[in-house]
């Protein structure tokens, strides 16, 4: 596996690539041009200046997230065919630097969505919460806290703009079935796969988080059936999974070490976050640590090593520590994600060591007969 670390560029974020050097085993940035609204052309040069600074401090560019989709695509419009040349125009151009993972996601109107982004934990620290019975009938209310959470930070998949005409993007979307989105996904994929392909870039697309249906929306990327419908509907390597334990981990029915058993050769990114789920169905950001929450991270890990994972990974979320929520980006913190990263490089180096010692004895065994 290939350890990677989310970062938003040079003044979008709290923490620089001179931070990111001094976290172990951490060998390329995951990035995007987060000023790029859905639909948005990619300038070349503005690819080649982002994918140059990232390398000239030793990291490797290889993983992009997001490209984000165009409403118009997923709703199903005419206009989409535009909006589809242009991402694959944009796919071409990330393969000329190295790009060899596309993360992105097909919910409709949110990314992410949480009530409380600074809920405090029993040790002091804070992370983001959803509490079912804080989500009313108005989405608005939802949107209103998120981006007051967030600050001077822009957040991928919560541009105000878009979601200023919210009630216009509900009426567009009135009609769209679970059914429909798979259909509309699908006309996507088959124009853009064959394209990916050709310049081998692989696109890894992200559950839905929660994993459940909000708003009346269709979700469709949130369990083990859904992820075999969405695999089929083009049958390719290159249509593969950004597979989040974080997002599908809401849902305590996500069997998540036998999904990835079952879907590691589509797994091109891992995205490695605990959650604690609480009866009522609240669940809230915890450390990686598995006793600390309900996704066992050590048993993902295990699931991954066991067919010899070679994909990117990264830390998702973490908490918020020592203060640290008065100036980063909400979920995207620096000590957190650096304690997951420790963590999770632990297990896989003891697995790795175990193997070597499994190795040794069996040649041993072998020379004795
Ligand atoms: C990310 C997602 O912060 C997060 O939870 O994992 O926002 C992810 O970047 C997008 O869904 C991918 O398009
Ligand atoms: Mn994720």
């Amino acid at each position: 596996m290939q350890m990677t670390w989310r970062w938003y560029g040079e003044g979008n974020d709290s923490i620089t690539l001179g931070h990111i050097r001094q976290i172990p085993g951490v060998m390329g940035v995951v990035w995007s041009l987060h000023d790029k609204v859905a639909g948005e052309e990619w300038e070349m040069e503005r690819i080649q200046e982002a994918a140059d600074q990232i390398r000239s401090k030793g990291f490797s560019p290889a993983v992009v997230e997001s490209v984000n989709i165009h409403d118009d695509i997923k709703i199903g419009l005419p206009t989409r065919d535009k909006y589809i040349d242009i991402y694959i125009d944009t796919i071409k151009k990330l393969s000329k630097v190295g790009v060899k993972v596309i993360c992105y996601n097909f919910m409709p109107v949110f990314d992410w969505t949480r009530t409380d982004l600074y809920k405090e934990l029993p040790d002091g620290s804070n992370a983001l919460f959803y509490e079912k019975a804080a989500i009313t009938d108005d989405p608005m209310d939802m949107v209103k806290k998120i981006l007051e959470g967030a600050g001077d930070f822009t957040m991928p998949g919560w541009e105000p703009e878009r979601l200023a005409k919210l009630d216009d993007l509900f009426k567009a979307y009135e009609g769209v079935t679970e059914d429909i989105l798979f259909d509309n996904l699908k006309y996507f994929l088959e124009r853009v796969i064959p394209v990916c392909e050709e310049y081998d870039v692989k696109m890894a697309i992200h559950p839905d988080d929660p994993a459940w249906p909000i708003f009346g929306l269709p979700r469709i990327i949130r369990n083990r059936e859904y992820i075999r419908r969405f695999l089929n509907l083009v049958d390719s390597p290159y249509n593969g999974l950004t597979f989040c334990t974080g997002s599908l981990g809401t849902n305590p029915e996500n069997d998540l070490p036998s999904m990835i058993h079952e879907f590691h050769d589509r797994i091109h990114f891992a995205h490695i976050r605990n959650v604690k789920v609480f009866e009522n169905g609240d669940f809230i950001e915890v450390s990686h640590r598995g006793q600390d929450g309900s996704v066992d991270v050590c048993e993902v890990i295990k699931a991954y090593h066991e067919n010899g994972f070679t994909g990117y990974v990264r830390p998702d979320h973490g908490r918020h520590l020592w203060g640290e929520e008065k100036h980063c980006r909400p979920g995207y913190g620096l000590y957190d994600r650096a304690l997951g990263i420790m963590y999770m490089l632990g297990v896989w180096d003891s697995l790795e060591k175990e193997k070597g010692r499994e190795r040794a004895i069996t040649v041993q065994s072998k020379q004795h007969i």
